[in-house]
């Protein structure tokens, strides 16, 4: 298939065409599947080398030196019923020759709808388009709401995410069989809680692989500085240990070379909201909250016994819009728990991100 970028060729580097965007509190290169070398090696190679890893600076490449920043989306048209788009999500880790499709990211997701028009993989309607995204990683789904007056993305708005400086249009998203998607259920050891090394800890997955902890356990109040968490070493040690000993059972296996389950230091919320977070996603400290994470911490926080429950101060009604306090605001989520039974299984959970098109055009690499 002719991709739809005017590629640039250069003899001496490979080329391939790529778009930046913002996605949510993250950012990242955005690549059609076609556009991207079949070799699962060459391919491989190419999204690190794009990104400029290993080096903790990505200075010869674009990544922004943070897991963060250091992301990649591979989309393509769905074979599948009633589903527009594919997408792949692709970890660049920032200091090592290495990339994970272990995890999936919600923030990253917020761009896929927008690249997905911008590259004419799906017709705009005038006025808004409805782009349903099949997520690989997670073999889960999302529908996107994206403003498309005069059938163009909309950017600019009125919208704003804590995290992200400025107002752009917002992007609703709607998440559909997320609960369990990486762990097999909602609490994939079938308790609320469960107790590794003397502290309580919540394995949850409503979307993300999350460990919740209370931030007293560890000896913490809850709202310290990204810094001085990354700063404490032994804190990072203890974390890690029981990260390492609970991988399996989340039924995500050894997950030293992984970037799940996303560790997560919950205390009561301190500024109106459901629960206050520090994520541990797992060796940085995330400068907000992951936006599948935030929806595992939401679900996890308003089911008694679980870790955070008995600080967590819950919104009425059925569907709740949950604030979940991180460093730099809230993320909310909604979320209309299960009546049923039988299950655990939120009803739905959905969030609002907003996304920009930063950058479109050729990368270069130098191939080995
Ligand atoms: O949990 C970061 C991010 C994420 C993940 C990470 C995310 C999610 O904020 O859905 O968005 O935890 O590595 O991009």
């Amino acid at each position: 298939m002719a991709s739809f970028f005017e590629t640039q060729v250069n003899e001496m580097q490979k080329a391939i065409p790529c778009m930046l965007m913002r996605g949510g509190t993250s950012k990242g290169t955005y690549y059609l599947d076609s556009d991207l070398p079949t070799d699962p090696a060459a391919r491989e190679q190419a999204l690190l080398r794009i990104m400029g890893s290993p080096d903790p600076r990505q200075i010869d490449g674009v990544g922004g030196a943070h897991p963060l920043t250091s992301k990649v989306a591979i989309v393509k048209k769905s074979q599948r019923e009633g589903i527009d788009v594919d997408y792949l999500f692709v970890q660049v880790v920032v200091d090592e020759a290495r990339t994970s499709t272990a995890q999936n990211c919600g923030n990253i997701l917020a761009g896929v709808g927008p690249f997905a028009i911008e590259t004419g993989l799906v017709d705009p309607q005038d006025g808004e388009t409805v782009v349903s995204v099949y997520m690989e990683n997670t073999d889960s789904i999302a529908r996107q709401r994206i403003l498309t007056p005069g059938k163009q993305v909309r950017y600019d708005g009125d919208a704003t995410i804590d995290g992200v400086p400025g107002s752009h249009a917002p992007i609703m998203i709607e998440f559909v069989g997320v609960a369990g998607s990486s762990c097999g259920e909602l609490f994939p050891t079938g308790n609320p809680v469960d107790e590794i090394d003397g502290i309580a800890v919540t394995m949850v997955d409503n979307g993300m692989p999350v460990v919740m902890i209370a931030a007293d356990s560890l000896g913490l109040k809850g709202d310290e500085d990204i810094q001085d968490l990354e700063n404490n070493q032994a804190l990072k040690e203890r974390v890690e240990a029981i990260r390492l000993e609970v991988g399996p059972l989340m039924n995500l296996g050894d997950v030293k070379d992984k970037t799940v389950p996303k560790m997560t230091i919950v205390s009561a919320p301190k500024n109106g909201g459901l629960i206050n977070t520090r994520s541990f996603i797992p060796h940085r400290v995330h400068d907000a909250v992951g936006v599948l994470a935030g929806a595992s911490v939401a679900v996890a926080a308003t089911t008694p016994g679980a870790v955070g429950y008995d600080v967590a101060v819950i919104p009425e009604g059925d569907r709740k819009l949950c604030y979940v306090e991180h460093p730099t605001g809230a993320l909310a989520v909604e979320v209309e728990l299960s009546d049923d039974p039988e299950t655990l299984d939120p009803k739905s959970t959905a969030i609002m991100r907003t996304a920009r098109l930063l950058m479109s055009g050729t990368a270069y690499y130098i191939p080995e």
